[in-house]
């Protein structure tokens, strides 16, 4: 076991966003697999590492660090290059703002434990839950085109390199392709996904590089 290892489920979106930050920054780490889809997230051993019964968690010498982007926010403090967000302020806020966009007004309400309480508390069938689904990630994804097209030099969302509205974005295209989500007609997402899919650290955090067998 080395000194960093990511809690991870393959398919989660948020440990998506840390593998691909791992990777660019060329952090080693190993991974501890917790199924989600077997309720290993609210287990006592993951709740004793991450309170809120979630993924990711990275643990660094024995210390966990919890929510995707603090931890992003940690590895660029601890592993400066490629740098995840800008020193220039106003660039740094454009970055948030698009990451954020994803991370806390798209992804919240769509993660397993929302769709589980459609279905607990209103009786809302797979059908229901889908649209639901798309409801939201279409709403927000058309905004982050909009948003994207303050930096039209591209490809990245923010402009020549990757940064944290990047790792935020791949894990959400990936996802919404998967949920039949129309992402055609956005353009500046697709040529910043696909200039992502192009470069090997991201590749090698795709969900199915890391499935387990
Ligand atoms: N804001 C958190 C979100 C973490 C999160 O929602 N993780 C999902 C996987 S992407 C999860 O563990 N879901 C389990 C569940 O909903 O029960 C972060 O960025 O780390």
């Amino acid at each position: 076991m080395s000194d960093i290892v990511l809690h991870d489920y393959w398919r989660s979106s948020a440990a998506y966003r840390v593998r691909i930050c791992l990777n660019l920054k060329r952090v080693r780490y190993t991974s501890v697999a917790v199924n989600l889809l077997e309720g290993a997230q609210t287990a006592a051993d993951n709740r004793a590492i991450n309170p809120q019964g979630l993924v990711p968690t990275l643990v660094v010498y024995g210390r966990a660090l919890t929510q995707s982007l603090a931890i992003v926010d940690w590895l660029d403090a601890t592993f400066p290059e490629p740098a995840m967000v800008s020193g220039d302020p106003f660039v740094r806020s454009g970055q948030l703002a698009r990451a954020l966009v994803v991370a806390a007004d798209i992804h919240p309400i769509n993660n397993l434990r929302v769709l589980k309480r459609l279905e607990q508390q209103f009786c809302a069938d797979q059908g229901a839950r889908d649209a639901w689904y798309r409801h939201w990630v279409v709403e927000g994804l058309t905004a982050l085109e909009v948003m994207a097209a303050d930096t039209p030099e591209g490809p990245f969302l923010g402009g020549k390199a990757p940064d944290i509205a990047d790792l935020c974005l791949v894990p959400q295209l990936y996802n919404a392709r998967r949920f039949g989500v129309p992402i055609n007609d956005m353009p500046r997402l697709c040529a910043a996904d696909a200039a992502m899919a192009a470069l090997p650290e991201v590749a090698a955090a795709h969900p199915d590089c890391v499935r387990p067998n």
